[in-house]
């Protein structure tokens, strides 16, 4: 790279106003790890050490970093119109990105309401499934049905159904009348899997004892990630989603998919839904959407739910959801200029060609490594999951992400496993890079 490396320039008293969001604040503050500057499939530290970004960035940098095609557009759109009001009034680029996007998701999934982050689509989503309810004369329909080790980012209805421990337990009541379905990780009989696994597909008609329970008179929506992500990478069970599907159809009850991370070409298509051939009633989606690079979040809605909302007197404000930065001009230029690139360089093609390799490449360099108890995959997305240190659970998993981030890969750890999502322009050496650093790193664990 030929541009000067920069210093830190921060004592660790300066390290103590940002509290840092999920974050082990005094032990990076003790030792920290700065990123301070990238292009393409790396990062550089202030100290100017390359690091290959194994995450995209969280999840997010899918066409890699420093898009010059983006930068140019979010900086012409701040001269151009910094901010508009979203409500009562419009701009060109907020209906243009509609669109966009309406042409590239699942069929029937025509109408977009944009937020600012993926933990604010999933609230939106949730909202919108209690409210269409309603409207439709079926007020009853309030109960929300998400899934053990979901993530739905950290709203109260995103905590509230979602399913990881920590990310509820310190946060009182949440939502009220919220239930869960069953997680579908099952290492006993699907370790190793390649792909989807083959087990476990019964685990979605848990969702017809929870209408046995509750009726499904009072059900509203099921939430779900395609892939679970955040917890560390859990492909769904082959026909697993087509099965939830069937059976919201059966009950009336939504369906919603959570693709923040499936969005954007990790599957191989813009959304996972079309990788798995199950069409929604929503998408929540972000990260990819911009490129990662301006906060932005949506909620693809099927056109019969907006047409429910569309009925009462024409000047009266259809739903009474909405934030000051919905559809912001800057967010939606990164938005159109991402798109475009996604479009231009044909990403997700190269990550559907890419994918089976990064399998192959995945098993062959992870599979019976020591401490090593799953290896699991699904487009360009891997999870490696180690058996815990007896009464540290976690412990190991930041071991490797620590040892990694030495050897210069960024990877990412969830607990016990570290998930690898790089961005979808890697280079199969880079690919190589990335796992033979992992499997380095795991080599070294006691
Ligand atoms: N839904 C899903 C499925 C997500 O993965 C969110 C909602 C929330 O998005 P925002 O933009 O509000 O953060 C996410 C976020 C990880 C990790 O380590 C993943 C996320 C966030 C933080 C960490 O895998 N995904």
């Amino acid at each position: 790279m030929n541009a000067e490396p920069a210093t830190v320039p921060f004592a660790r008293e300066d390290l103590e106003a940002f509290w840092m969001p999920f974050t082990a604040n005094r032990h990076f503050k003790a030792k920290p790890r700065f990123l301070a500057r990238s292009k393409g499939m790396h990062y550089w530290t202030p100290e100017g050490r390359e690091i290959l970004d194994g995450t995209a960035g969280l999840w997010c940098v899918n066409a890699g970093h420093g898009r010059e095609e983006i930068a140019d557009a979010v900086a012409r759109q701040l001269r151009e119109l910094d901010y508009a009001p979203p409500f009562q009034m419009g701009h060109p680029l907020a209906f243009e990105l509609a669109n966009e996007l309406v042409k590239i998701a699942p069929r029937g999934l025509d109408h977009v309401f944009f937020t600012n982050s993926g933990s604010e689509a999933v609230d939106t989503a949730l909202k919108i499934a209690l409210a269409y309810h309603r409207v439709k004369g079926e007020a009853a329909r309030t109960r929300l049905i998400g899934r053990e080790k979901g993530y739905h980012g950290v709203g109260f209805g995103g905590i509230s159904v979602g399913g990881m421990v920590n990310n509820r337990k310190f946060f009182g009541a949440m939502l009220p009348g919220v239930d869960h379905l069953p997680h579908t990780l099952d290492l006993q009989r699907n370790a190793f899997s390649r792909g989807l696994p083959a087990h476990g597909v019964e685990h979605a008609d848990a969702l017809e004892r929870l209408v046995a329970l509750h009726d499904a008179s009072t059900i509203a929506a099921v939430i779900v990630e395609p892939v679970q992500g955040s917890v560390g990478v859990i492909p769904p069970p082959v026909g697993y989603l087509r099965r939830l599907r069937e059976l919201c159809d059966r009950h009336g009850i939504l369906l919603i998919f959570d693709e923040v991370i499936t969005g954007f070409g990790r599957l191989g298509e813009p959304f996972a839904a079309q990788a798995f051939d199950v069409v929604p009633d929503m998408i929540t989606c972000a990260k990819g959407l911009t490129n990662g690079c301006i906060p932005m979040g949506a909620v693809l809605v099927r056109k019969g739910i907006y047409d429910t909302f569309m009925t009462g007197p024409d000047a009266a404000i259809e739903l009474f959801h909405g934030y000051t930065y919905s559809a912001h001009p800057t967010a939606c230029a990164a938005g159109l200029a991402t798109l475009d690139v996604y479009r231009r360089e044909g990403l997700f093609e190269r990550a559907k060609e890419l994918a089976p390799w990064w399998e192959d490449v995945a098993h062959s360099k992870l599979k019976g490594l020591p401490h090593v108890v799953d290896v699991r995959n699904c487009g360009i997305i891997a999870g490696v999951e180690f058996a815990p240190v007896a009464g540290k659970p976690g412990a190991r998993g930041f071991e490797v992400f620590l040892k990694c981030f030495e050897r210069d890969v960024l990877v990412r750890a969830s607990g016990d496993v570290i998930a690898l999502s790089p961005p979808l322009i890697i280079e199969k050496p880079q690919v190589e890079k990335l796992f033979d650093t992992l499997a380095g790193a795991i080599r070294t664990l006691a």
